[in-house]
This record gives structure tokens, C-alpha cells and sequence, in this order.
């Protein structure tokens, strides 16, 4: 049973290189924290990841609200990301055709396979999408996590469409690694389950949002994996909030495993 499992005995379990190497930075630098780096300028983002660099596993971007997006900007969160060891993880949520979604990871402005190792996918359009992300890849290690449930009140989601997702998922292990999910959408240890609409003194946003705390997203949600956005980036002091999440998200880990 995945939720019972270590992350480091799971890195024997998933052959996919980077699901292993995100269980090796969990493991290793004790976190299960991904911040969700959503700012406006690259001064903001680098200055963010260099403040949280050290207490994330994964460092979440929507590469396409910075204003002033650069070659020189992801070189900089590459470097970052090494000197920290952490991964980038770009959430564009792709929803397309297999053909477009090749040309949306490959080209135009961002050339997000370049720099990100992992990203979102929709399995809304079915499994022409995976492989459509891989016929970009070209031999780069590279993976992707599926929406499978969100956040948001409203959602579609409905329970067939998760097991949709799970399938698709079974059938890609090669370049599937986890969900985006609000519930224990997989007992399978080789998937990694992260969970967003995570913050301590919040529970809606007005927009939709909606939040639970980092331990209920782990110990009630299933999540291995937290994403929080505001709760860190709006704090007075985001990398103090980033140690408090962290350790509360870690925490519920171990409490889990050794439950
Ligand atoms: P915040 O913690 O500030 O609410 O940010 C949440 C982040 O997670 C945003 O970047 C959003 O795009 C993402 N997200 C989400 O909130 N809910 C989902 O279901 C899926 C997401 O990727």
C-alpha cells in the first residue's frame, strides 16, 4: 500500500528515473514540500527558489505569467535546482491533441521540455496526449504528473474520470510518475500523489480555491506530496514559512508510514 510505504523503499519499486529521483530528494533532504512559485517577474522567481531552494523537493512554475520570461531566467532556476536539489516542474496543465501538445513542450517561447523535468498533463483528451509529450522528448529524461482531481469547487471530476486517469497512468509508467489529487486516487507505490489548495490560515481563496491544512492533505488526503502557493509566497517571511510547512507536511509523512 503506497500510503503506508517510505519514499525511500518505493525508489526500488518505480522504474521511471525521475520518480526515483524525486523519492531520493525526499528522502534525503526530509521534504515533501513543492512551492508553487506563481510571480510576475524572474527577479521574484529566482529570488523565491533561492529563499525555498532548500526545503523543496519539486519548485512549481507557471512559466507564462512572468512578464519578462528569458533564456538567462530558466538557466538561473536550472543552476538553482542544482545547487539545491530540487526539480523543476512546470504546470502547464497541457489538454491538447497528441500534435499539439508535441509542439506546445517543444516550441514557441518556452521550449518547457528544455527545462523542466516534470509537468502537468490533462487526461482529459485521452492517451494520445502522453504519447504526443513523448514524441517531443527526444531521448531527455523527462515525466509527467496527471490532473486527476482538483482543487477548485465545481470541479468535473467525477470518479470515472479518475480511474480514466489511473489507467492511463498504468499503461505509461514510462512517463507517467503520480497525480494531481484531492483523495487516495492510487494505492500503487510507484505513483506519486501531489496535492495543491494547501495552507495553514486559510480555507478559501474567493476565486474557488479552497484549502485543507498540510496535514490533512497527508494524513487525510493521501497526499505524499504538498503544493503550497500563497501560504509560503504571501508571508512575511516565505522561507521561515517554508521550513513550517515543511515540517508539518514531513511530519504527517513519517506519523503515516509508521502508523
Ligand atoms: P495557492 O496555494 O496559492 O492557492 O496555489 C496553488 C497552486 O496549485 C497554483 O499554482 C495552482 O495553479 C495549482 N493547482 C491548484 O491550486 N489546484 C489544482 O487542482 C491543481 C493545481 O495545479
Amino acid at each position: 500500500d503506497r500510503k503506508k510505504r517510505s519514499f525511500e523503499s518505493r525508489t526500488s519499486v518505480t522504474n521511471h528515473p525521475l520518480a526515483r529521483k524525486l523519492f531520493e530528494i525526499m528522502s534525503s533532504k526530509k521534504t515533501n514540500l513543492c512551492v508553487a512559485a506563481d510571480v510576475t517577474t524572474s527577479a521574484e522567481l529566482i529570488s523565491l527558489a533561492e529563499k525555498v531552494g532548500p526545503h523543496i523537493c519539486l519548485l512549481k512554475t507557471h512559466i507564462d505569467i512572468l512578464t519578462d520570461f528569458s533564456k538567462e531566467t530558466v538557466e538561473s532556476l536550472k543552476e538553482l535546482a542544482a545547487t539545491h536539489n530540487f526539480m523543476l516542474f512546470e504546470d502547464r496543465k497541457f489538454g491538447d491533441i497528441g500534435s499539439t501538445v508535441a509542439s506546445q513542450y517543444s516550441g514557441g517561447a518556452y521550449n518547457i521540455v528544455d527545462w523542466a523535468e516534470l509537468v502537468t498533463v490533462h487526461g482529459l483528451p485521452g492517451d494520445g496526449i502522453i504519447k504526443g509529450l513523448m514524441s517531443a522528448i527526444n531521448g531527455r529524461p523527462r515525466g509527467c504528473v496527471l490532473v486527476s482531481e482538483m482543487s477548485s469547487s465545481g470541479a468535473l471530476t467525477s470518479q470515472e474520470y479518475v480511474s480514466g486517469c489511473c489507467k492511463i497512468a498504468e499503461n505509461h509508467t514510462y512517463f507517467v510518475i503520480g497525480f494531481v489529487s484531492q483523495s487516495n486516487v492510487s494505492s500503487d507505490p510507484r505513483f506519486i500523489l501531489l496535492t495543491p489548495g494547501v495552507q495553514l490560515d486559510k480555507s478559501v481563496d474567493g476565486l474557488g480555491q479552497q484549502y485543507v491544512t498540510p496535514r490533512a492533505a497527508v494524513l487525510e488526503r493521501g497526499a505524499d506530496i504538498i503544493i503550497v502557493g500563497r501560504g509560503i509566497r504571501e508571508a512575511e517571511d516565505p522561507e521561515a514559512a517554508a521550513i513550517k510547512y515543511k515540517e508539518e507536511a514531513f511530519s504527517a509523512y513519517l506519523e503515516r508510514i509508521e502508523a
